[in-house]
């Protein structure tokens, strides 16, 4: 597979790092000087961005969180005026408090190498016909595609969330030979394609980019079986810019990390201690070419570890591991970004108190089942059943009208449920 950009991608180590500090120099003068989050930081911390001689500096710096970005909303993290933002991107608005990200038009451009990278190394190319069915809108990964895909010349589709039938009826009308959505999106395509008896050799498709949430190698097979395709993950997140931040290569052995853009670390998510090469923790970025939303040491809350032992595709990125599991509780199902405080806003609403509850997460023909199992009163249980039935009514209503999708839901004896601290209120059985 090609290297979309030999300059960066197969760069020297120690050239890279002169690169890396040169262009974190330049950021944390940008942040001092324009975001008040990061000045009263640093000046708390006696920190002189102008001081920083090497990258292992970066550490003097505490770690910046979700819930500072949330603090900031809509626009104090900016490090430009808004009128010299051109797109506005959020986190896709099923979280209480969406983050806001901006772009200035260099980040753009940034972005859309990004992608392309990310899409080259997946296998496309200008002779592709490429189907995005990811949204196009404020979640990051339609547009996102979207460009980095004109930059190699593929020929883009922007199908985004037309239905399945469609989406099917384009892929064999049009020829499409390259696909990107979420991996469960591509999971229901099969399905779908399985019960209207569409095989693969009736379609053109070759290769696809998944990515937006985990995926277990497992599926990666049947994907690939079922469609006749290559599979290549890809990550990225929308505080950081979207997706773009790390991808696969034809090696499938680890996302490569745009380094030229990105600083990773790993840390100790209980202590905050950075672990050293290839030890399991917390994925921290800290962004060095982004003008208008600069993120200094993020925690992502994905755990991950990192590989420097470099990769026969010529990168000389560092690859991180794919991403399982998640430090914080967030939970991602089909494709959304969810938490388990926004069930029990709606189990109280429905219950009229804060019952003791669980998620229970898994895959059931390939798709992401949620079940919600609730501990009522033993009172509830002498109650008639067209009682019970209208509170899980009630509790399926409201989780379809914040989230569009239908979870099953069991009432249990009180004392069923271990009283699990918060992180542990869901169990996930997807991945194992
Ligand atoms: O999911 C951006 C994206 C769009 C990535 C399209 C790839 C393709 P968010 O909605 O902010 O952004 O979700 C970010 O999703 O912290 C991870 O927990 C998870 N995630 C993203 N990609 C992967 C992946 C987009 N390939 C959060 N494997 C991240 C596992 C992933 N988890």
């Amino acid at each position: 597979m090609p290297v979309w950009n030999e300059k960066y991608e197969t760069m020297k180590r120690e050239e890279l790092a002169q690169l890396q500090l040169e262009r974190l120099q330049e950021t944390l003068i940008r942040v001092y000087r324009r975001v008040s989050y990061y000045h009263n930081l640093f000046n708390k911390i006696n920190f002189d961005p102008l001081d920083v001689s090497t990258l292992s500096d970066l550490k003097k710096i505490p770690y910046t969180t979700k819930d500072t970005l949330r603090l900031a909303y809509p626009y104090d993290m900016f490090a430009v005026p808004l009128r010299e933002v051109v797109r506005i991107q959020s986190t896709y608005g099923t979280t209480g408090q969406p983050l806001i990200v901006g772009y200035t038009k260099n980040d753009i451009g940034h972005w859309t190498e990004l992608t392309a990278r990310v899409l080259s190394a997946g296998g496309v190319t200008e002779d592709d016909i490429i189907q995005i069915c990811f949204p196009y809108g404020l979640f990051t990964g339609g547009l996102g595609f979207h460009y980095g895909a004109e930059r190699i010349g593929a020929s883009v589709i922007p199908s985004s969330e037309a239905d399945i039938e469609n989406q099917i009826i384009i892929m064999k009308d049009y020829r499409t030979t390259a696909l990107t959505c979420t991996p469960s999106h591509a999971a229901w395509l099969c399905e779908v394609l399985e019960e209207k008896g569409v095989t693969p050799a009736e379609l053109s498709l070759r290769k696809g980019l998944f990515g937006a949430e985990p995926w277990s190698e497992s599926l990666r097979k049947e994907i690939e079986e079922n469609l006749a395709i290559s599979a290549t993950d890809n990550y990225g997140i929308t505080e950081i810019i979207g997706p773009g931040i790390s991808f696969e290569c034809a090696n499938k052995s680890g996302l490569h990390i745009s380094e030229d853009h990105f600083i990773p670390e790993i840390i100790n998510p209980d202590t905050g201690d950075v672990l050293g090469w290839g030890e399991k923790g917390e994925l921290v970025i800290t962004t060095i070419t982004k003008e208008a939303y600069p993120l200094i040491r993020y925690r992502t809350g994905d755990i991950t570890h990192l590989s420097y032992e470099g990769c026969s595709c010529g990168r000389t990125f560092v690859k991180m591991e794919r991403v399982f599991e998640r430090n914080d509780d967030m939970i991602i199902l089909n494709g959304q970004n969810m938490f388990p405080l926004q069930f029990e806003q709606i189990l109280t609403e429905v219950i009229g108190r804060t019952p003791n509850y669980q998620l229970i997460i898994d895959k059931k023909d390939n798709l992401d089942k949620l079940e919600i199992q609730i501990e009522v009163s033993g009172d509830f249980f002498f109650d008639e059943m067209k009682k019970l039935t209208k509170i899980e009514l009630q509790i399926i209503k409201g989780v379809k009208e914040r989230f569009d999708f239908i979870p099953e839901i069991k009432l249990i004896e009180p004392k069923t449920i271990k009283r699990y601290l918060k992180k542990q209120k869901v169990i996930d059985r997807r991945y194992h």
